[in-house]
């Protein structure tokens, strides 16, 4: 019997190896279980993201259409316009989106978005705003012709170009622009304003040839990002940041007052234009913008339905008397327009979608409004709502332009 316990006693060790292998398989489990909750942790991430990108991806569509609509809507409400011999900021067109201003009662727009916020509430944005239950919705329509187009300052080369022949030359516009320029305090010195205008010229223009102090490609072929002068009229202010000499300061100065058409002789409306950029329109130097902003205050009499073309003969003599001496450029103005261009933003949650989109309303004929077209000339789309005037086309701006010697 002693021999019997004592081999059991020697035995007894034996019984280690299954509490090992039951600790063992507890571990398994445990790894097995952390494994699959780990698994199913990513399946579930991984679905989570799938479903954001879908709802985003909807939401996207969503802003698209709704941008869309809102183009098609601002579209019909500028085809609409009863009278295209004349444009001016209290028509429909022009009050499309934005707070009612010294509207007739007895005038309801019924294009207007204003009804749906005007009960009881303050008009405290400048562009009205539609709530969908959702988010917000805005559309407006600026004339782009109240301003100077930067690409009359070269000679036409289309056909198109040759359409007006007693525009203004381009070289005579180069005073206009130095003008404009002088107004907006850009430049120190007549040379400096003069460098700009020869840099310019030479982005615009065909030839390789430099005006002045301006540059061409050759010049900025030798920065450390290399590229070429474009040699073509401007498609967008933005690449004015690429120009010898147009700093960040310049562009933003300059952008409320000129834009880029697809003409290289556009003439101003002058229900649309600003006091700096009509006071320019002298051969000479200007000296006094008073007389142009005296004629100009005519807009804020009560009942004031647009400068007519009878009206063009006395902004002229009103131009005259912002440089005394010198008799203003005559067919520079016109009391309508052809560009314009459709802004709309639309927000749905944390995505938001611009769009800017610049359109050709012929009016050669006034008279049969049905043969009138409107032509889109471009669009450009953003999801990052920049607040800029209009007529720019939203270019990233980032870059400062290298001074180049
Ligand atoms: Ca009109
Ligand atoms: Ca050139």
């Amino acid at each position: 019997m002693r021999v019997m316990s004592k081999q059991m006693t020697k035995k007894a060790p034996r019984k280690r190896f299954p509490r090992q292998q039951k600790g063992l398989v507890m571990l398994m489990v445990v790894g097995i279980v952390v494994l699959m909750i780990t698994l199913l942790a990513l399946m579930l991430e991984e679905q989570h993201i799938l479903i954001r990108q879908t709802g985003n991806q909807r939401v996207v569509e969503q802003s698209l259409h709704y941008s869309q609509g809102l183009n098609a809507w601002a579209l019909r409400v500028l085809h609409e316009d009863a009278n295209r011999q004349i444009d001016h900021e209290y028509e429909k067109w022009a009050r499309f989106g934005r707070p009612e201003k010294e509207l007739d009662e007895d005038e309801q727009d019924s294009f207007s978005l204003t009804p749906t916020l005007a009960l009881g509430q303050e008009e405290e944005e400048e562009d009205a705003t539609i709530d969908f239950g959702i988010d917000t919705i805005e559309v407006t329509i600026d004339d782009l012709q109240g301003r100077f187009n930067l690409n009359n300052l070269v000679s036409p080369t289309s056909a198109e170009g040759t359409q007006d022949r007693q525009a203004v030359k381009p070289q005579d516009q180069r005073r206009i622009f130095l003008n404009l320029l002088q107004l907006l305090e850009i430049g120190e010195f007549e040379e400096d304003r003069v460098n700009l205008y020869s840099a310019l010229v030479d982005w615009l223009d065909t030839g390789d040839d430099i005006t002045g102090l301006g540059a061409e490609s050759r010049d900025y072929q030798i920065k450390s990002t290399p590229y070429f002068a474009a040699d073509q009229p401007l498609n967008s202010l933005g690449e004015l940041k690429y120009v010898k000499g147009f700093s960040k300061k310049t562009i933003r100065k300059l952008r409320p007052f000129v834009t880029v058409l697809p003409v290289q002789n556009s003439r101003i409306n002058l229900n649309s234009v600003s006091p700096e950029v009509m006071a320019s329109l002298t051969p000479g130097v200007v000296a006094d913008t008073s007389s142009v902003i005296g004629f100009l205050a005519r807009k804020e009499q009560p009942g004031f339905q647009g400068f007519s073309p009878a009206d063009v003969q006395q902004a002229y003599s009103a131009i005259n008397g912002a440089s005394p001496g010198t008799a203003a450029f005559t067919n520079t103005l016109q009391v309508n327009s052809q560009f314009f261009q459709i802004n709309t933003k639309v927000e749905l949650g944390d995505y938001q979608v611009c769009t800017r989109t610049i359109v050709l309303r012929a009016s050669a004929n006034p008279d049969t409004l049905s043969d009138q077209t409107i032509s889109v000339l471009s669009r450009e789309q953003d999801t990052v709502c920049k607040e800029e005037p209009a007529g720019d086309t939203g270019t990233d701006e980032s870059e400062n332009n290298e001074d180049l010697r």
